[in-house]
């Protein structure tokens, strides 16, 4: 078997990666390095080989389309293990496997995968270079297009490899393509091996390992073991006026307008404010010296949802998809521009849909796939927060959890105390959408928006969440937002996108001690008048509906949290269900 340089003498990863090698058997080992020449190499084979299709170079410079297999385009929850010694470590909100039955499963499929192939070696790091709270991954992968992004999504090369030195304390991931077909598909996670196998897929959450595998699901266990929290969450700076800058942390579901709301452009009404980007997906979150909480974004670029995504809904993200940017799954024009359902304008009579077949205007089927994706570097992005690389991350003044939900759920709502966000947090709930296989507009408990993500049992996370309120003297404010709440006639009543800076204002505020609040049975709510509306065609009475208690719907909410809560035994924290209770009570 034929090596390049091995671009390292550390011995561990060298033992590792002749093991993996001698399992899956490609013809090649290729270390990747990071540069600029071996992009470009990577790329032109991945054009040769029509895995990557160049996209018109005037409108999108540097910038390719894959298609992926049809039966492979989101991530696959049901064919996602954590293999923890046993069962309950995982919890019941986790597909569970034993340790030795997974890995004797998937070295069967491994076994001679990569023959004929190439396995690529890619080094990369999580959070910035040089620091000592970032995590070395390596991946080891038989696809290009896992390489390009990686490449994007990560500080990729050599840049990883200098950072470990000559230690052992590295993430081994092992990705093979496989044929792509469901039945051999597996991603699969071993928290107490720092290990992730996965095979059978080609798609962004399943195959690049450093996203949600590394940064959430390990990056959770590991937390939970270091005395640091893995959080499903956008990290944002807000400056107001007269140049303070205040960040918040918030975590939504995916495909819940995350990405929209890490980049949000103020309104007009906001003049002189501005919204600075640190992170749109994943913070990783530690005590600082001053007794804060700090967060860090372990990535690096964006993998972000097209469809939807357009001038008026995001336009830094429009100006971050400019140029060097793959992607999956969107249709094109006649010369190979990218289009989605709720790009710009109308619809081009003609198209090649996301599967490179003919599409006409007004056809059923959709041009795009729902969750069709872009990979797109985070310096593209003018926004992006000039803090990014620091070490230390951004102390965070205010934590949200936000859901999709057209009722119960008010437009915003702050907790009384820690215990009680995490409450909060704890039975956040959504309506399924496309990032995900499943039925779609399903209200499911996302906790911490973390449901997929959590590397271990989801009570155990919760009490690690209620013990970190120890160590944090000066912790965040807990909020919960909800911009997807709908009239009796199943219309949205705010307009959501850059008019929620109105509510991260008051949200801002709050957690400065500068505005007011109404009691309500279940937590702070804004005030008529506190939430600014001025500039905005609304009708008032609209934002009082959206932010309203309604308790019959909230007894419901509060019985349906009881199954949620007993899934979970003797492990669950006590004192949410206590806090379930004393709200319920006050109904009754
Ligand atoms: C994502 C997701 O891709 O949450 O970020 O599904
Ligand atoms: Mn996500």
């Amino acid at each position: 078997m034929r090596h390049t340089t091995t671009l390292t003498s550390n011995k561990h990863l060298l033992g590792w990666v002749e093991e993996m090698a001698s399992m899956c058997q490609p013809d090649q080992v290729v270390w990747c390095d990071g540069s600029a020449e071996e992009k470009k190499s990577l790329t032109d084979y991945a054009v040769s080989k029509g895995i990557l299709i160049p996209l018109n170079e005037e409108k999108h410079p540097g910038s390719y389309l894959h298609r992926s297999s049809p039966n492979d385009v989101a991530r696959v929850e049901h064919l996602t293990f954590i293999c923890t010694p046993t069962k309950e470590e995982a919890g019941p909100t986790n597909n569970w496997m034993a340790p030795a039955d997974a890995y004797a499963k998937l070295k069967g499929w491994f076994q001679g995968s990569m023959k004929g192939r190439t396995m690529y070696v890619v080094p990369y790091c999580m959070g910035p270079l040089g620091s000592k709270h970032s995590k070395v991954g390596i991946e080891l992968t038989d696809s290009v297009y896992v390489v390009l992004n990686m490449g994007i999504m990560t500080r990729m090369g050599k840049g990883a490899l200098d950072m470990l030195g000559a230690t052992n304390d590295f993430n081994r991931g092992l990705h093979c393509t496989g044929e792509l077909n469901p039945e051999r598909r597996h991603i699969c996670h071993f928290p107490q091996d720092n290990t992730i196998w996965s095979f059978g897929s080609g798609y962004g959450g399943n195959a690049l390992l450093g996203k949600k595998c590394l940064a959430l699901r390990i990056g959770s266990f590991l937390g939970k073991s270091e005395g640091w929290m893995a959080e499903h969450m956008l990290i944002l700076g807000v400056e107001d006026p007269d140049g303070n800058t205040t960040y918040v942390a918030a975590a939504f579901p995916s495909a819940c307008g995350k990405t929209n709301f890490a980049m949000m452009v103020p309104p007009r009404r906001f003049d002189g404010w501005r919204v600075y980007t640190v992170g749109d997906d994943i913070a990783w979150l530690r005590v600082g010296d001053d007794g804060r909480l700090w967060a860090v974004n372990p990535e690096n670029g964006y993998f972000g949802v097209a469809p939807g995504t357009n001038w008026k809904s995001n336009p830094n993200a429009m100006k971050c998809i400019s140029r060097d940017t793959i992607f999956t799954n969107v249709a094109v024009t006649k010369d190979l521009q990218v289009w989605w359902e709720g790009l710009d304008g109308e619809a081009p009579e003609e198209l090649t849909d996301w599967q490179g077949r003919p599409w006409k205007k007004g056809s059923a089927e959709k041009a795009a796939h729902p969750n069709s994706r872009f990979t797109a570097p985070a310096t593209n992005n003018p926004m992006l927060s000039p803090r990014v690389n620091d070490a230390r991350g951004v102390p965070i003044s205010a934590v949200i959890f936000g859901g999709r939900r057209s009722n119960t759920i008010p437009l915003v709502m702050q907790s009384w105390n820690w215990a009680h966000g995490v409450y909060l947090g704890a039975t956040l709930a959504s309506e399924t959408t496309a990032a995900a296989t499943g039925a779609q507009g399903v209200v499911r408990r996302d906790p911490m928006a973390m449901l997929p993500f959590c590397g271990y049992n989801m009570a155990d996370y919760w009490s690690h969440w209620l013990k970190m309120q120890k160590h944090v003297p000066y912790p965040p404010k807990l909020f919960m937002v909800n911009w997807f709440r709908k009239d009796k006639d199943g219309k949205f009543l705010w307009p959501g996108y850059g008019e929620n800076m109105r509510v991260l204002k008051w949200i801002v505020d709050r957690a400065h001690g500068k505005v007011g609040a109404q009691e309500t049975l279940f937590g702070w709510v804004p005030k008529q008048g506190h939430i600014d509306l001025s500039g905005l065609s609304i009708d008032p009475t609209r934002v009082d509906e959206a932010t309203a208690i309604v308790e019959a719907e909230w007894k419901t909410e509060l019985e349906a949290q009881k199954a949620h809560f007993e899934q979970f035994g003797e492990r669950m924290p006590k004192t949410l269900e206590l806090i379930r209770q004393t709200l319920l009570s006050r109904i009754n």
